[in-house]
């Protein structure tokens, strides 16, 4: 951590009044708005907990605490007890979940997605011990939709993408991915993308349709292409020494929420997709967006060997276990 986040997680510290957990307030920040697909699941959450327990959860949607490394950072030092962290943020402090960048691997139908969620051994068995030496508890893992590119000028195929400042979240295989898809992969934190794009610096991004829509990607970029090359994956995690410290009663308390929750932010993100980019055309008539076909999809499908040959490298000494045990996964559900 450098000095200037250690003395602002410690001012931070002293603002929210104490390092510990306090007994009745347990504060759970998240990368996205409270009327985001993060912040629904948050307050599900919330909502669970506070109906089953004495504890109340305060929340702190994106802009409240800072980017996503800060507020990991934050979990991780117990000033906070819960975060909501993209592995696309995740990939550097934790390599194995690069995992999630490799081009087609994840399937986008919904309830497939879903189970293998829910199902898949690397989530659920290999990847806790991964993030527990971070000193973090992985509480669930779960999709927010088809990611979709934004860009400036239309996209049909990787050429396209050619002299295309893309920006991507700061995730070495997503550069990779992006690299293979031919564009100049543009790792920024996510304040700074609006931005970015209005000022000509970036040409490029990519995020799922809700996403687009609710920060108004749409006004900065003219074209949606959806190449089917990813769906957008977050992880629900706790202070590790935080949770290992609650009584049998509390940690059932946390895991049924993070159950009911999941269930219903998968169940609220039925039709979202569809709603959002009609929503996107509503507020922008000329927005073109554009489902590439099989046949247009080729070229960018077959960069899928080579970035995750490049996962095999830079994904951690667990990276080939967690690759085949993640498509094994895949498999169990049909989704491969
Ligand atoms: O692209 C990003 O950085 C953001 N995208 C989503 C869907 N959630 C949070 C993340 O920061």
């Amino acid at each position: 951590m450098s000095n200037t986040k250690l003395i602002a997680t410690g001012a931070l510290a002293l603002l929210l009044g104490t390092t510990a957990a306090s007994a009745d307030t347990w504060r759970y920040a998240f990368e996205e708005a409270l009327e985001e697909v993060q912040g629904k699941f948050a307050q599900k959450f919330k909502e669970e907990v506070e109906a089953n327990s004495d504890h109340s959860v305060q929340l702190f949607p994106f802009g409240t605490l800072g980017e996503s490394d800060s507020i990991l950072e934050q979990t991780q030092s117990g000033i906070l007890q819960f975060v909501d962290q993209s592995p696309g943020f995740t990939g550097a402090l934790i390599p194995e979940a690069q995992v999630f960048f490799g081009p087609y691997l994840l399937p986008q139908d919904n309830e497939k997605l879903a189970t293998f969620f829910e199902e898949s051994k690397a989530i659920n068995e290999m990847f806790p011990s991964l993030y527990a030496e971070q000193g973090l508890e992985l509480l669930t893992m779960f999709p927010e939709g088809e990611v979709m590119m934004t860009t400036t000028e239309p996209v049909e195929g990787p050429p396209d993408l050619n002299e295309v400042k893309f920006r991507v979240m700061t995730n070495p295989l997503l550069v990779e991915n992006y690299k293979a898809f031919g564009a100049t992969p543009t790792p920024l934190p996510w304040g700074e993308v609006y931005g970015a794009l209005q000022t000509g610096i970036i040409q490029g991004q990519e995020n799922p349709a809700f996403f687009i829509e609710s920060t108004k990607m749409y006004e900065v970029t003219d074209y949606i292409t959806r190449a089917g090359h990813n769906n957008f994956t977050t992880a629900v995690m706790a202070n590790k020494d935080f949770y290992d410290g609650l009584s049998d009663e509390d940690k059932a308390v946390v895991d049924n929420a993070i159950d009911a929750a999941f269930e219903y932010i998968i169940d609220y993100q039925k039709g979202l997709t569809e709603e959002s980019l009609a929503k996107i055309k509503e507020a922008k008539p000329d927005m073109t967006i554009t489902e590439l076909t099989d046949e247009q999809r080729q070229p960018f499908m077959e960069t899928a060997s080579s970035v995750e040959a490049k996962f095999l490298e830079i994904g951690g000494d667990q990276a080939e276990a967690i690759l085949n045990q993640f498509k094994a996964d895949l498999e169990a559900v049909g989704a491969e």
